[in-house]
């Protein structure tokens, strides 16, 4: 709990902690869409694409004793937006959760869609024939529940799992949000160069990257965990699988089972055997920011011209932007922007503690 409180002050947060409050949700009550406000340090706000790894994501968030998610938006993305929001509905149900989930983004802002299926199956769990979730999602269009989420819970942990299409367009509504977010975890980016989709870019960077630019440039407080993270030792291993399958419980089985189809496939993209989990390595930092070990804050652009680099994420890594001879290129994000925190190394054994904790 301490540890918690501690973490999270170290990023220098919009908010105060008490140091007796953590354990006590005072909600001020439903507002006029049923979406009850927690106070701040504990309130979070998830949007994905709910695939295989995002349901780990969601596991890990649902299970975690010191937040509570407020909501859950689904975007098009890993699978179909009525795919992505079927599958949080299930994840929630299967963690016994009371959280609302709402639809959003049938494509990116520009773009035809394009999925992922090949990597997490036709239905992003890995085809293993899961029930219909007996809830329905919530009435209010995703982009909507965004924006009434952040007024409602200033300071709001927002962590997107996803294509930005949402975020982006809750922005375009009301860019005003973009100062009462307390931060903005993003799985995406790959600022090393080295991609999943091609080799400057990272699929949810890539498959919407406008709506990518639209949120580095909108002045939220990005902190950025690039795809390159769950790569070598962040994979779960064969050893780490077994642990997890010696839980014996339904949560655990679930989490393997669903990436059944992702490990193969990470097995033909990267020669790497293992589940390998972005989105639930995110889900860490945002829970613990001490499980991101090396950061550093730049200026970060993306490319929505060229289809060679289509989304790559340009992170001004020897802050050059501001010189005389750049500032012409880099004039869209000196005006609007703010630094992002860009995530360059995670503690491998303290991701996997978290990991395993939600899971036992
Ligand atoms: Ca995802």
């Amino acid at each position: 709990m301490c540890l918690l409180v501690r973490h999270f002050s170290r990023f220098e947060p919009p908010f105060t902690i008490a140091s007796n409050s953590l354990l006590h949700y005072d909600t001020a009550g439903p507002d006029q869409f049923g979406l009850l406000s927690y106070s701040v340090a504990r309130a979070l706000l998830i949007d994905t694409d709910t695939a295989s790894d995002d349901a780990v994501a969601l596991i890990m968030a649902l299970r975690f004793p010191e937040v509570r998610v407020v909501a859950i938006t689904t975007v098009a993305g890993n699978v179909g937006v009525q795919q992505a929001t079927r599958n949080a509905l299930y994840t929630v149900e299967l963690c016994g959760a009371n959280v609302p989930v709402y639809a959003g983004a049938e494509k990116p802002l520009l773009r035809a869609h394009q999925s992922a299926t090949w990597f997490h199956g036709r239905d992003g769990f890995g085809d293993h024939n899961y029930p219909p979730p007996h809830q329905s999602p919530g009435k209010l269009h995703a982009v909507e529940a965004i924006i009434e989420v952040i007024e409602a819970n200033p300071g709001v942990v927002l962590v997107t799992l996803a294509p930005l299409t949402n975020l982006a367009l809750a922005l375009a509504k009301k860019p005003s949000i973009a100062a009462k977010v307390g931060r903005c975890v993003v799985m995406g980016g790959a600022p090393c160069c080295e991609g999943n989709v091609t080799p400057a870019a990272e699929y949810n960077i890539w498959v919407d990257p406008e709506a990518a630019r639209t949120v580095l440039l909108s002045g939220l407080p990005v902190e950025l965990i690039g795809w390159q993270l769950s790569r070598g030792d962040a994979v779960l291993h064969k050893d780490d699988i077994a642990h997890i399958q010696g839980f014996n419980n339904e949560l655990a089985r679930f989490a393997v089972e669903c990436n059944s189809r992702a490990r193969q496939a990470y097995m033909e993209q990267t020669g790497e055997d293992g589940i390998s989990l972005p989105d639930p390595i995110a889900m860490s930092i945002a829970l613990d920011p001490s499980v991101g070990t090396q950061w550093s804050a730049h200026y970060v652009d993306v490319e929505t011209h060229s289809e060679l680099t289509r989304g790559m994420t340009v992170v001004d890594r020897l802050s050059v932007a501001d010189d005389d001879r750049n500032k012409a290129v880099w004039t869209p994000v000196l005006d609007k922007a703010r630094k992002a925190k860009v995530c360059w190394t995670i503690d491998t054994k303290r991701w996997k503690e978290t990991l395993l904790s939600a899971l036992n």
